[in-house]
């Protein structure tokens, strides 16, 4: 059978063979490149979840004594009357990488912008770091996974690799490579590094900026690439020159032995893989261009990989219909929860906000309140969904037909639907173009425009047709040229004249980070944020901590007044000061434990800092 791409948010963007019977029986990993025959425990869960007795299978409207079933058309009738009747800035679509399908993810944003809805700003992942990287490099995309694998040293800064990352993980173990990670934890990554690098949370920024600082001052740089390529040299050296062995001890806790460990490390070229959580944290975006401009001194242009979504040229814009409509306003994700009792009116797709974003349990309060009309389009009764005021099902990625890219490799995949859609599930570009009817915005061209002929165009840039596509199945996609920098100066700015032009600071800026307790959050192997529950178990309400606090069994945690309850685990893997939660749990009264977390934007992307927040331990 045709191969089928995992559509999961996931560095590795599995490849499977699908094995079926009469029905679906198993994904089988591709033996091929990237995927190399093995996968992770939520990629076969998705076996088990098609045919799950939890998947939604007919549209949902609340009434007074809970959910009932009713007709597509009836539930649409709803929507379409609801959003119609709002002022359309009080209208917020919320939708994130649930699935990453051309279809499923972008394209239904043209109803919203169709209609001058107002958008999220896409920020809850990654989008500082991209925001970061520009500002010295002009693009955020680096290494490829040839690049990466074959190198003889990497640096996990910031990513727990061995549980969120496996196809990098597990072939560069294989294959004997030096591995230095970077963590404020002891992680499973930090566990089995040569290199295991724990600093205080927030000060990434000055441990990078240390490490530039000794690479200069013994001319372990590459001086012919920066006079050709960079701008900016003195100015950066001058400025790092402040960032001695001493500060860095002093401000992120990493002694002088590990630290000059790390120079060394360094002057081996390593890659780095730098982790989406920098950006969640306090100076993150700055830690993130401190960290690719290590790889400037070394004249390895490709020496990082943080993301390549932006390296494929897909027009994405083009798909969610930027190009005609543009949303009436923009709310930063961070502060979806506390803009929902504003709101008239919500409709999610392909994300959970109600767990997943800081305060989104203010989604809930508002819609059970009555006073937000709240849609939500998943294939299983989410924590959003049960509060919602109608629900519709949704395809899983192998009840349809899309186009799967990665955000790590190459590769350009058409998932042919191996398995009917379960129940009434409708796909997400039929629903929204039915709405649009309704809505009398049904001739509007956003909606006009065949979903597969929108696909077709933003796949052009690329290179690539759809009819290639189909017929090959999987195509390679090309990166542009990693020596041309689209920056103000048309160089590597080490020094960024492109940041100053925004207002920003030029170089890597560090605020001292308040005192206080810092709960954070690393991933769990069993789920990819809030799914697979059901398939593999709930995610457990624990917080390890430093025996040092002295803390065990259940504790509050309590931030601007809001508290929620977890168990508190001495771990001497954490350090002191720091709260290490697993995945994204829910308290153990059943808020979400975003209820306590920071939703305070970043300031290059816009990112919350979910990896920062600082709690108050409180007994209850
Ligand atoms: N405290 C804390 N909060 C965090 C994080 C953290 O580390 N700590 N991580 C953050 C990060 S990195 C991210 S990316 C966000 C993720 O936030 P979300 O995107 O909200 O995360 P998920 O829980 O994966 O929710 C995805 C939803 O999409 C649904 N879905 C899957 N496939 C389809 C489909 O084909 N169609 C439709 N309609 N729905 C589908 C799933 O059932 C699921 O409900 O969470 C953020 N929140
Ligand atoms: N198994 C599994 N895989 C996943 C996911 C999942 O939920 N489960 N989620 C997917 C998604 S949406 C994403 S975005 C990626 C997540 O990829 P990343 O965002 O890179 O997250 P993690 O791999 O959880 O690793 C982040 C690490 O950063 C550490 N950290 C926190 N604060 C700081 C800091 O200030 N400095 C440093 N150096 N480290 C810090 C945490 O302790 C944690 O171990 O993974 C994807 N893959
Ligand atoms: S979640 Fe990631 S590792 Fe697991 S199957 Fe999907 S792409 Fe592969
Ligand atoms: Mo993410």
């Amino acid at each position: 059978m045709a191969p089928i791409a995992c559509t999961r948010d996931c560095y590795d963007t599995c490849v499977f063979e699908p094995v079926k019977a009469q029905r679906l029986i198993d994904l089988r990993p591709s033996p091929l490149y990237p995927t190399y025959g093995f996968t992770c425990p939520r990629g076969r869960a998705d076996v088990k979840r098609l045919y799950s007795p939890n998947r939604l299978r007919k549209p949902l409207i609340r009434k007074e004594g809970g959910f009932v079933e009713v007709s597509w058309g009836r539930a649409l009738e709803e929507i379409a009357e609801a959003l119609k009747s709002a002022d359309p800035a009080e209208v917020l679509h919320v939708e994130y990488d649930g699935n990453q399908g051309l279809l499923t993810w972008y394209y239904p944003a043209r109803l919203f912008n169709a209609m001058g809805a107002a958008s999220t700003d896409y920020s809850i992942c990654s989008a500082e770091g991209h925001a970061a990287l520009k500002l010295h490099w002009g693009r955020s995309w680096g290494a490829l996974p040839e690049e990466l694998l074959s190198a003889r040293s990497v640096v996990f800064w910031g990513v727990n690799a061995a549980v969120s990352f496996i196809h990098a993980w597990i072939p560069l173990r294989r294959s004997g490579a030096r591995i230095a990670a970077v963590d404020v934890a002891v992680t499973e990554t930090l566990k089995q590094a040569s290199l295991p690098v724990v600093v205080r949370p927030g000060t990434d920024v000055v441990l990078a900026l240390g490490v530039a600082r000794e690479l200069i001052r013994s001319r372990s740089y590459d001086a012919d690439f920066i006079s050709k390529y960079a701008y900016g040299f003195e100015e950066f050296a001058r400025y790092v020159d402040e960032f001695t062995p001493e500060k860095v001890a002093e401000e992120t806790g990493v002694g002088a032995e590990t630290f000059y460990e790390l120079v060394e490390f360094y002057r081996g070229r390593p890659k780095t893989v730098i982790g989406f959580a920098l950006g969640r944290t306090l100076n993150g975006g700055d830690a993130v261009r401190a960290i690719s401009l290590i790889h400037a001194l070394l004249g390895d242009p490709l020496g990082f990989f943080y993301s390549n979504s932006g390296a494929w040229g897909i027009d994405f814009d083009y798909l969610r219909g930027l190009h005609l409509a543009k949303p009436s306003r923009v709310v930063p994700m961070g502060l979806v929860g506390e803009e929902a009792p504003k709101l008239r009116a919500m409709y999610v797709w392909n994300s959970n906000p109600a767990a997943t974003l800081p305060g989104g349990d203010k989604i809930c309060e508002a819609a059970l309140r009555g006073d937000l009309f709240l849609a939500v389009h998943d294939v299983t009764m989410t924590e959003t969904a049960q509060c919602a005021s109608v629900v519709l099902p949704a395809p899983t990625y192998l009840e349809k037909d899309d186009v799967v890219y990665g955000y790590w490799h190459e590769l350009l995949i058409y998932n042919e639907a191996v398995a009917e859609p379960v129940g009434e599930a409708k796909p997400e570009h039929w629903v929204v173009r039915e709405l649009g009817k309704l809505m009398g915005l049904g001739g509007h061209p956003l909606l006009a425009e065949d979903p597969w002929a929108a696909v077709e165009r933003a796949l052009s840039p690329a290179g690539v047709s759809l009819s290639e596509l189909k017929s090959k199945r999987i195509v390679a996609l090309r990166r542009g040229d990693p020596m041309s920098f689209k920056t103000k100066t048309g160089r590597l700015e080490l020094y960024s004249e492109t940041a100053k032009s925004l207002g920003l600071p030029p170089l890597p800026a560090y605020t001292r980070p308040p005192r206080g307790l810092v709960l954070t959050f690393t991933s769990e192997p069993l789920h990819t944020n809030t799914q697979f529950t059901a398939e593999n178990g709930p995610i457990r309400p624990v917080v390890y901590v430093n025996p040092s606090h002295g803390l065990s069994g259940v504790i509050c945690l309590e931030a601007r007044g809001v508290r929620v309850k977890a168990v508190a685990e001495p771990d001497p893997s954490v350090p002191p000061g720091v709260l290490l939660m697993r995945g994204i749990p829910k308290s153990l009264d059943g808020a979400p434990i975003n209820a306590v977390v920071d939703g305070a934007p970043n300031p290059y992307g816009g990112t919350p800092r979910l990896n920062y927040s600082v709690v108050e331990v409180a007994k209850c």
